[in-house]
């Protein structure tokens, strides 16, 4: 995307015309840096620069914290959490759900690549905090959305359509919420992690796939916490939880199929 001289070259009637293109887009000025699986976004206003995680942690990362430290989710403890129902179109508490097999020990346990699921804010909190970082605030959440443009006006992260050159962006519901999902996508429920592409921050997973845990305090909904970036389950004349700026909240012990979470931490 960067890039700071270009040089096209092109033959007119036997000539050969050289034209150099000069970019000093903002974007220049802002290469990301990535380390350790996080890229830093600088501030803006009164949000100050911050690590984000490049992907929501996954099935195999939310292992590594359970083997280390023996937390127990809440969905574990509660013993049950929310599950949508393909065949009735319908959400239902079902019991025996977890991070592991968060549509039940008969649906086949979770991929390690893909999100983790069926946890909690509370969940999330307790590894973020593990790791050594925190969950990343809604404001943090969307300037990421925007690739660190304040000013961004596209509809989704990657751009202003579903899809590019043909192929799907980010994982959602095509067809007709609750319905028909047609997977034109090719995923039902979640995908690999990074499967979608990359925003322009080298960031993925920010539209689709999973919802997402901020820190936040609903604004709407007292008592609950803000969820970002919509889940495989949005359909876009429904939901549209994908595009920059979508929103969803839950409570802070809520464990759901489609809910998921990234880190952040202080630059
Ligand atoms: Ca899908």
């Amino acid at each position: 995307m960067c890039s700071g001289v270009t040089i096209n070259m092109k033959h007119l009637s036997g000539f050969l015309s050289v034209i150099f293109s000069v970019f000093l887009l903002a974007a220049c000025q802002n290469k990301p840096v990535e380390k350790d699986g996080m890229v830093l976004i600088n501030g803006h206003d009164d949000i100050k620069s911050y690590w984000l995680d490049v992907s929501p942690v996954t099935v195999a990362q939310f292992d590594k914290f359970v083997k280390a430290t023996g937390y127990q989710t809440e969905a574990e403890k509660f013993g049950d959490g929310g599950v949508f129902d393909f065949n009735l179109g319908v959400w239902k508490l079902q019991k025996g759900v977890t991070w592991q097999y968060p549509f039940g020990q008969d649906s086949g346990a979770a991929k390690p690549d893909h999100p983790v699921t069926m946890v909690s804010w509370n969940d999330a909190v307790a590894y973020c905090k593990w790791a050594g970082k925190r969950l990343p605030t809604s404001e943090e959440f969307i300037l990421a959305e925007k690739n660190g443009h304040p000013d961004y006006d596209k509809t989704y992260t990657w751009g202003q359509d579903f899809k590019e050159n043909g192929v799907y962006k980010a994982n959602f519901w095509q067809g007709s919420f609750p319905g028909k999902n047609t997977v034109d996508d090719g995923y039902l429920t979640t995908s690999p992690v990074g499967h979608f592409g990359k925003n322009e921050l080298g960031i993925s997973d920010l539209g689709g796939n999973v919802w997402q845990w901020c820190q936040d305090d609903s604004d709407e909904r007292q008592g609950e916490k803000v969820q970002r970036g919509g889940s495989y389950l949005c359909d876009p004349s429904v939901c549209h939880g994908f595009k920059v700026g979508g929103i969803a909240s839950s409570s802070p012990e809520t464990s759901l199929v489609h809910v998921g979470f990234r880190a952040a931490r202080d630059e």
